[in-house]
C-alpha cells in the first residue's frame, strides 16, 4: 500500500539522508546499498514519496561540497529506479547541479529548504522538466537560524512567505499544480513557534496548495518529551494527527510505518467518504475486537 489507499487523500515522505551528520540518521545510509534498501523499506511501509538528501540542514550544519552531494545521492537514486521502485523519487537539495543530475536519474520533486532563493535557476530547470517541487520556509540559514528567531506572528508570517515563494514559482514557469508548501518545522523557530504553525496549519492550506509537515523526530519533541531522537515516534504522531486533522496532507518523516498506520486511521476518522480497504483474507492469530 503506497501511502494509505486511494482516496484517503495523503502522503507519507519516507526521509533517506545519505549524510554522516544528520540529526536522526546521519551516517546509517552513507553506504549506497544500505540507502537504497532503507528507501524500499520506507515504501514497504506506506510511503508514497522518498526524500533523497546530501546535505544535512539540522542547526549549526556546515555546506557540502556539489561533488560530494552528487557523489552521495546519485548511486541511490539510480538504485532506487533499478530496483522499479514504485515511490516518487524526491532531491532534497537548493542546488542547481545536484537537483539536475536527480532529475536525469529518475527523480521528479525537487525539495528545495531554501524555497528557490538558494539558486533561484533552479526554478527553471524544475519548469522546464515539469517536475513537482516543494517550498519550505526556513528563518536565515542553517549555520544560524535557531540563535533567536523572532517573529510578529510566526503564521502570518510563513504564510505571506509561502504565497511570495508560490507567485515567484508560478512567475518561472512551474505549473501551480505541481507545487507543494512547507511551513519549515525547526527552520528558525522557537518550540512556541513550530507548536504554533501546527495548530494553525490550517491558515496556511488556505493558499490552496498541499501542504508538507516536516516535523519527524525534531528536537522541539525532544524538549517537551525528553525523550532521545530515536523514541520520538509517537511525539511526531501526536504532530501529524493534529496536522492532518486541519487540512495538511504530505508528511515527510523517518517512521514511516507507524506515521501512516496513525494517519489511516485519522482519515478514516474525519473523512467517513475516505474508501476502507477491503477486508483482509489473512487470518489474524487471535481474532481481535472489531
Ligand atoms: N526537514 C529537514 C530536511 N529537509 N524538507 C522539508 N520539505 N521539510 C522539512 O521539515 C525538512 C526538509 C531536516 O530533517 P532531516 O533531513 O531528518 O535532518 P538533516 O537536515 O539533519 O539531514
Amino acid at each position: 500500500m503506497s501511502g494509505g489507499w486511494p482516496g484517503a487523500g495523503f502522503r507519507v515522505m519516507g526521509v533517506v539522508n545519505v549524510t554522516p551528520d544528520s540529526f536522526s540518521d546521519g551516517g546509517r545510509y552513507l553506504d549506497p546499498a544500505a540507502a537504497i534498501a532503507r528507501g524500499l523499506e520506507l515504501e514497504s511501509e506506506g510511503a508514497a514519496i522518498l526524500d533523497i538528501g546530501g546535505e544535512s540542514t539540522r542547526p549549526g550544519a556546515l555546506p557540502v561540497p556539489v561533488e560530494e552531494e552528487l557523489r552521495r545521492v546519485l548511486p541511490v537514486i539510480s538504485g532506487l529506479v533499478s530496483a522499479g521502485t514504485g515511490a516518487q523519487i524526491s532531491i532534497d537539495t537548493s542546488k542547481l547541479a545536484v537537483a539536475s543530475a536527480a532529475l536525469a536519474a529518475g527523480a521528479t520533486l525537487v525539495n528545495d529548504v531554501t524555497a528557490l532563493r538558494g539558486d533561484p535557476s533552479i526554478a527553471g530547470l524544475i519548469a522546464a522538466s515539469e517536475a513537482d517541487c516543494c517550498l519550505m520556509h526556513m528563518l536565515g540559514e542553517p549555520r544560524t537560524m535557531q540563535q533567536g528567531p523572532r517573529y510578529r506572528d510566526v503564521v502570518s508570517e510563513v504564510k505571506a512567505f509561502l504565497e511570495e515563494r508560490l507567485s515567484f514559482a508560478v512567475s518561472e514557469g512551474i505549473a501551480e499544480e505541481r507545487i507543494m508548501l512547507d511551513p519549515g518545522i525547526g527552520f528558525g523557530k522557537t518550540i512556541r513557534h513550530n507548536l504554533e504553525l501546527v495548530a494553525r496549519v490550517e491558515e496556511l492550506v488556505s493558499l490552496g496548495r498541499p501542504v508538507v509537515i516536516g516535523s519527524s523526530r525534531k528536537s522541539f519533541l525532544g524538549r517537551i518529551t525528553g525523550r532521545g531522537v530515536d523514541d520520538r515516534v509517537p511525539a511526531t504522531i501526536a504532530t501529524v494527527v493534529l496536522a492532518y486533522e486541519r487540512g495538511a496532507r504530505v508528511f515527510r518523516v523517518h517512521d514511516a510505518g507507524p506515521v501512516a498506520d496513525a494517519l489511516r486511521v485519522t482519515a478514516a476518522t474525519v473523512n467517513p467518504a475516505c474508501p476502507l480497504p477491503p477486508p483482509t483474507t489473512k487470518p489474524t492469530r487471535r481474532s481481535s475486537r472489531t
